[in-house]
């Protein structure tokens, strides 16, 4: 059987340290790997002369590779090209790009060194499976040092339509990146179609139905949701629940109703307008203050990128904001922490909070959703609030969905969540336990597999 060769931008820490990590694309295929497989990719440290030579380390069988970066690398591939000028990009945040030539170049001097360094280890008939957008030129690299094999691609975030990605200087050397690979990946349908869009307009290659004609090859579009461990993250939750640590966060909340987010602070991740619904759901529904209390979790990012040192000094503002003008003595709404929790806490407080808010303004999947509905208990289901503009939106069409640009929508969302009879809970609970039992993450592993193994 092919081995499996996973390639992403951050390798996981192996299993057995346990160590917390806020990030969608490892909580996704870690519960996935199977032995036998090994997994490329940056350490994560920055180091003033890098050896290319990978560092090796096992855990259950899973080969883990990665190599450091140098400087001035750590800067234009990652903090420029990949997360200043991608990032925005396919998060439809136009005003925030900053694209710069020379950050393009470390994009593709960074994808050439992964290359050098990943084919040494590959054999013939491996199959390798590239991950986000950090990574798009690497099947072309890959291809020049000599590799036959199958090369998938998928893509973790949006993709945007034709007259955003325009804006984008080498728009036409990233949908070429993207045609090199034998099949390509995306969360949604919506997703699929603008990259068939993109491919079109700007390769000159043909589209065919799912698929790009290039010169004599087929690259295959697929839409292939991600989803979760949702047994496991269910199992979880529900013993957290009885710890200790979930008994003091009940004793603190007095009977109160928990309203829950956690995800990385990151401007895509829509917390401003959440924390400026939340104030106007207590101005403009007075009846539910001292009924709720609000517990945003919102892990450290990306710090080195100036965009997010100003969304971090914009949430402390607003949250003091939102205290200072509606605590009482014995009452604090909002609690906001920047740290990140480790994962089996997280399922606890998801399981026993009343609701799930979850308001990107744009979001590839967003894993939170699906793990807030995993952890909840059936006979006393909390809410869902979520964004409409989240790929998990088209599965997860019975949470209270809303446009997550308008504070007084979440606001009212909460209100209605708040009133919700235990018979609408319910119902909508069971739909949307459905969808996410149904759509996991072993299910997206082998579709995705089996596509690159047909290809
Ligand atoms: C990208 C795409 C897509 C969050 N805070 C803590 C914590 N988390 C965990 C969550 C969840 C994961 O991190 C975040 O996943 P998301 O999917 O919500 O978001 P991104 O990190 O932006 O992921 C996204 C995903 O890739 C997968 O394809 O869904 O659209 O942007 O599992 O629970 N985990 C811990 N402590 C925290 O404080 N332990």
């Amino acid at each position: 059987m092919a081995r499996l060769v996973i390639v992403s931008n951050r390798v996981p820490p192996p299993r057995r340290t346990g160590a917390a990590h806020a990030g969608g694309l490892a909580v996704a295929l870690q519960s996935f790997v199977e032995p036998g497989t090994l997994w490329f990719g940056w350490s994560g440290r920055v180091v003033e002369h890098p050896c290319g030579t990978p560092r090796i380390s096992e855990s259950d069988d899973v080969t883990y590779a990665t190599i450091d970066l140098g400087p001035v690398d750590y800067d234009r591939f990652y903090v420029g090209f990949a997360n200043s000028s991608l990032w925005p990009l396919l998060h439809f945040r136009l005003g925030l790009m900053r694209y710069r030539r020379e950050d393009f170049e470390g994009y593709l001097v960074v994808n050439g060194n992964f290359a050098d360094a990943l084919m040494p280890m590959l054999r013939p008939d491996d199959m390798v499976w590239v991950h986000d957008y950090h990574l798009i030129p690497l099947a072309i690299a890959l291809r020049e040092r000599g590799f036959t094999g199958r090369i998938g691609f998928f893509l973790h975030i949006p993709f945007v339509p034709a007259s955003v990605l325009e804006a984008l200087p080498p728009a036409r050397e990233l949908l070429c990146a993207l045609c090199a690979y034998d099949v390509v990946g995306f969360q949604t349908r919506t997703h699929l179609q603008d990259f068939l869009g993109c491919a079109g307009r700007f390769t000159g290659f043909t589209v065919e139905g799912d698929e790009v004609v290039t010169n004599g090859r087929r690259v295959r579009a697929i839409a292939d949701p991600i989803g979760i461990d949702a047994v496991g993250f269910q199992r979880v939750a529900t013993r957290s629940a009885g710890t200790a640590y979930i008994q003091r966060l009940r004793d603190s909340l007095r009977g109160r109703a928990l309203a829950i987010s956690a995800e990385r602070l990151d401007y895509s991740k829509g917390l401003p307008n959440r924390f400026e619904g939340f104030a106007r759901l207590l101005a403009r529904f007075p009846q539910q203050q001292q009924r709720i209390s609000m517990l945003q979790i919102a892990a450290r990012s990306r710090e080195d990128v100036a965009e997010y040192q100003v969304l971090r000094r914009e949430l402390d503002r607003l949250a003091g904001d939102i205290n200072g003008r509606f605590s009482q003595f014995d009452w604090v709404p909002l609690r906001y922490m920047t740290q990140t929790v480790p994962r089996t806490k997280l399922a606890g407080l998801f399981r026993i909070a009343r609701i799930g808010l979850v308001t990107p303004l744009r979001d590839g999947m967003n894993l939170v959703a699906k793990e807030f509905v995993a952890a909840q208990d059936p006979a006393d289901p909390g809410v869902l609030i979520l964004s409409r503009f989240a790929g998990a939106a088209e599965e997860l069409t019975d949470a209270l969905l809303v446009n997550p640009y308008d504070p007084d929508e979440i606001a009212e969302a909460m209100n209605v969540a708040l009133d919700m009879s235990l018979e609408e809970r319910h119902e909508r609970h069971m739909a949307l336990r459905r969808a996410v039992f149904e759509v996991t993450a072993a299910r997206y592993c082998n579709v995705f597999v089996e596509a690159l193994k047909a290809a």
